[in-house]
């Protein structure tokens, strides 16, 4: 059996072989329909063709895949669908035409131009489809693909993963753009390299992200969640404990990633890579190397884990416990460290700058201790999870991992809030054997592991000690709660369909 990264994203004739059958593919008809006839009325022409690709919920590892480490997402059934059709090459217009079913979001247009720039500073839905634009043409050049002269595109977008909630709205709308610009011309490449170019040219929006959405949301199995690893990037299917549910709820604060990153998600980033440039310097490695060399902090694993065993232990947070002092660092003291001024180690990037002006401090020891413990725990997940332990046991050890997982997240990489905070507890007090923010953080969703059997009278607590208060308040429609708090399965990934 081909493994799944090598294989070319799947094309199908009918619906069936990614909703199943039942409510979710009657659902997915009606969009399918509706985003066919929209597409017609607002184009005047029928599309080509259709792509969808998946939202995801990532069960831990958080923070840690722009370090270098493994993560374990699984796909949700929430996902963007995108309609496209091509220009002739002799019709005038060289736009791009991005229209979306929501009225919510008014068309976008754009010079059919690879090369344009990305306005950052004037944010705009449609952005996201043009990263993609940009992902394909760039990766097309360097398979040496003969694309053509670029013609304009017509595009309706339909996507039902909530924005701003940590389950990657904006990678959904990313990889199903790349991936029906891609169908339009008649090119497919292997999904590791979808992977890894939709994870490239996401970061166009801003963020310096890692690949674990890009790789879920395109190599993801029905039934499974997937082990992600990186370097390369490949996907491992993992067969979860049955009697459990993961639950997803959201906070109803808004993560507003692409807005907030120079203080929150880029500057996390930016400190990852000083806490390891100070710890190679710390552990022997000469300045100019460590700044040149290091990048992240799987980078410098092997020379923790030295020091350690020398102190009888395979732990690297050992050698951050040594090296790393707890109070947060002035950009002087790193500056005299590593023997060199930080513009100039992220010369090269311009939101890495913009970090480093609003940085008041940098908490290296927290971050650092923070991701290597969270590489253990994804470790721990995966080998609970294959180990010959009961359901039951498997379960237990699994909410605990998550429990652990979550305090990391909110005391040391501090990318939870208070309205996470209080779900959480609500989710532990009311039957979760583990709860945990996922995603970026700092708003959005958490995902609780619940027994199967209790699943309904769970999300009722839920609703009455969590989401009744804001309903009063008239934040959210009771009748929309569907939408906030569900329970979700393994589902699958990315897929072209032609009818
Ligand atoms: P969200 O914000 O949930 O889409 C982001 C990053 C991931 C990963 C997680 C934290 C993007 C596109 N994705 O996910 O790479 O770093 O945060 O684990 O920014
Ligand atoms: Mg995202």
């Amino acid at each position: 059996m081909a493994k799944h990264e090598e294989l070319p994203i799947p094309t199908y004739y009918s619906l069936e072989p990614v909703y199943g059958d039942g409510s979710l593919l009657e659902e997915a008809q009606l969009r399918f329909d509706r985003l066919k006839s929209k597409f017609l009325q607002v184009f005047g022409h029928l599309p080509d063709v259709y792509a969808r690709s998946p939202g995801r919920v990532n069960l831990i590892g958080e923070h840690i895949d722009y370090e270098g480490y493994s993560v374990l997402p699984m796909a949700i059934r929430q996902d963007t669908i995108v309609a496209i059709r091509k220009h002739d090459a002799g019709e005038a217009q060289k736009f791009l035409r991005i229209a979306n079913v929501n009225d919510k979001y008014t068309m976008c247009t754009y010079p059919a131009d690879p090369n344009q720039e990305i306005d950052l500073k004037n944010h705009r839905w449609g952005h996201y489809f043009i990263c993609g634009y940009k992902g394909y043409y760039e990766y097309a050049k360097s398979k040496e693909v003969d694309v053509g002269v670029p013609v304009g595109l017509d595009v309706l977008v339909d996507g039902t993963v909530p924005t701003g909630s940590g389950l990657s709205s904006s990678t959904a709308f990313v990889c199903s753009s790349t991936i029906a610009i891609m169908a339009a011309f008649n090119v497919n490449f292997p999904k590791k390299e979808i992977a890894q170019l939709t994870c490239d040219c996401e970061r166009h929006i801003g963020t310096q992200s890692g690949g674990m959405d890009q790789a879920i949301s395109v190599m993801a199995q029905t039934g499974f969640a997937e082990l992600i690893d990186f370097n390369p990037i490949r996907a491992t299917d993992v067969q979860l404990p049955t009697g459990g549910t993961f639950v997803i709820a959201h906070s109803l604060a808004e993560s507003q990633k692409a807005v907030t990153a120079a203080t929150n998600y880029n500057n996390r980033v930016v400190e990852c890579r000083l806490a390891a440039i100070v710890l190679a310097i710390k552990l022997g490695m000469k300045p100019q190397d460590a700044t040149s060399k290091v990048k992240t902090l799987s980078d410098v694993e092997g020379l923790c884990v030295s020091f350690a065993s020398s102190h009888g232990s395979s732990d690297p947070v050992v050698a951050v416990k040594e090296f790393l002092k707890e109070e947060p660092y002035t950009a002087e003291e790193i500056e005299k460290i590593i023997e060199e001024n930080l513009p100039s180690i992220f010369s090269n990037s311009a939101t890495s700058l913009d970090v480093l002006k609003a940085a008041k401090h940098y908490k290296l020891h927290q971050r650092a201790a923070h991701v290597y413990s969270e590489a253990r725990r994804v470790r721990a997940f995966k080998d609970t999870v294959s180990s010959n332990l009961s359901d039951k046991d498997k379960l237990k050890k699994l909410g605990d991992l998550m429990n652990d997982s979550h305090y990391s997240c909110s005391v040391l990489y501090e990318c939870s809030c208070p309205e996470l905070e209080e779900l959480i507890k609500v989710c532990r007090e009311h039957g979760a054997l583990g709860a945990r923010l996922t995603g970026a953080g700092w708003g959005g969703c958490a995902v609780a592991l619940v027994k199967e059997s209790i699943v309904p009278q769970f999300i009722l607590n839920l609703k009455e000690k969590f989401f009744q208060a804001r309903i009063d308040k008239g934040i959210i429609n009771e009748n929309d709660l569907g939408l906030y708090v569900f329970a979700s399965k393994p589902s699958s990934g990315a897929a072209i369909f032609k009818f």
